[in-house]
């Protein structure tokens, strides 16, 4: 275990000032809504960071050095061990996604007693990854993959640092990961940076963050789940209802990971908070799904639900990116909340009372988004 891995790295140079600090070490960032608001893509300055170990030499906004980096295949695959060397990927046909990142703590704050990193809605970006099929990387070397092969597991470079000490690795489903997973060499259009998991990502569209496995340096193909504390205990929710408070002991049996992205819709203007004068005004914000089906309306409530207009959107080209809405609402004095709530083609919209999903680490939370302004 590096020593530097365990102190506070200091502020990441270029990161915009306005992010908030939820944690120093392991470096945990939140975006303000109003970096959010009104952009399509949101610029590295801007983007959340949300990191369960820290690596020393990844903390900078500056790409890292591509050479000699090297992602080790092992598992129930022929030939049985295979070095990619990342260089080679500069030298393959790049697919881009432009898709949300978005933790699956987000949220967190608005259950009732769940412990971890108290995320409002910060923890979200909408972001551009370009790189090479993995797909294309095992045809162009002739990987053959079991057929048994349920699960992918991958893991970064970085050092274990949690109280349990274990590396931090994440499975996914195998059939996803041919399909959708790229080796991710850029953010943005610019080489990926150290920060946000240069020089290589592991990168599926449609999965929660932190199934974006940085500083990529090993992926295994297997019949099991990952064992890992991380994957095998936290970052999964119950596969039947738990009781607020309730005890409930994790196993791979009775739970899943935190895998597909949650239906969901934010406001993002007016911000939390907002000082408004009453009359009409102009309510903007985002939404979106796991890429599977598209969003068919956001509605928008200003008088608790009582009421809801349609949102104007466009579809975004990508499956997996985020809608920007917006509409006009009147807003009579006193405090008012706003709220949102999105629809999809599979019918599934976010609950009113978000807390119906309560599970003990506070994932996923979908409910319906409410802002609080005040109006005069
Ligand atoms: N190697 C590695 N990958 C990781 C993490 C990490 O600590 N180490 N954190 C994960 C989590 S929980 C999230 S939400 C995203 C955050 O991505 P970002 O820091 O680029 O915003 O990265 C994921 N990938
Ligand atoms: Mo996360």
């Amino acid at each position: 275990m590096s020593e530097a891995s365990r102190e506070d790295l200091g502020w990441i140079e270029g990161k915009d000032r306005r992010l908030e600090v939820l944690s120093p070490a392991p470096l945990v960032l939140s975006t303000p809504v109003r970096l959010l608001a009104g952009k399509r893509i949101t610029d590295k300055e801007s983007m959340f960071v949300r990191n369960i170990q820290d690596l020393a030499e990844a903390h900078s906004l500056e790409p890292r050095p591509i050479e000699g980096w090297e992602i080790e295949l092992t598992g129930l695959i022929d030939p049985s061990r295979l070095i990619i060397h990342a260089e080679e990927l500069l030298e393959m046909d790049q697919v881009e996604h432009e898709m949300v990142l978005q933790c699956s703590g987000n949220g967190r704050s608005q259950y009732q007693g769940t412990p971890g990193t108290p995320w409002k809605q910060g923890g979200l970006a909408n972001v551009r990854f370009t790189g090479v099929p993995l797909s294309a990387v095992l045809q162009k070397h002739n990987v053959r993959v079991d057929h048994q092969v349920k699960y992918v597991t991958a893991a970064g470079a970085d050092l274990p640092m949690g109280h349990e000490f274990q590396a931090l690795e994440h499975s996914l489903p195998v059939a996803d990961v041919l399909e959708k997973s790229i080796l991710a060499l850029s953010l943005n259009g610019e080489p990926l940076p150290g920060i946000h998991g240069g020089p290589v990502r592991l990168v599926t569209p449609g999965f929660f963050g932190t199934m974006q496995l940085k500083w990529l340096a090993r992926l295994r193909f297997e019949i099991d789940e990952s064992p890992c504390f991380y994957h095998a205990i936290e970052y999964r929710v119950p596969l039947s209802p738990v009781k607020p408070g309730e005890q409930f002991r994790f196993t791979l049996e009775n739970s899943r990971p935190t895998w597909f992205i949650r239906l969901m819709s934010y406001v993002l203007d007016p911000e939390p908070g907002a000082e408004l004068a009453a009359g009409p005004v102009t309510v903007s914000g985002v939404a979106y799904n796991d890429g599977s089906a598209r969003l068919e309306s956001v509605l928008v409530s200003s008088d608790g639900g009582q009421s809801w207009q349609p949102a104007e959107f466009q579809a975004p080209e990508s499956p997996y990116a985020w809608y920007q809405w917006r509409t006009q609402v009147n807003l009579e004095p006193g405090i008012r909340e706003i709220w949102s709530r999105a629809f999809d083609a599979h019918g599934r919209t976010q609950p009113l009372d978000g807390s119906v999903s309560w599970n003990p680490n506070g994932y996923e939370w979908t409910g319906v988004f409410k802002t609080e302004v005040t109006v005069a």
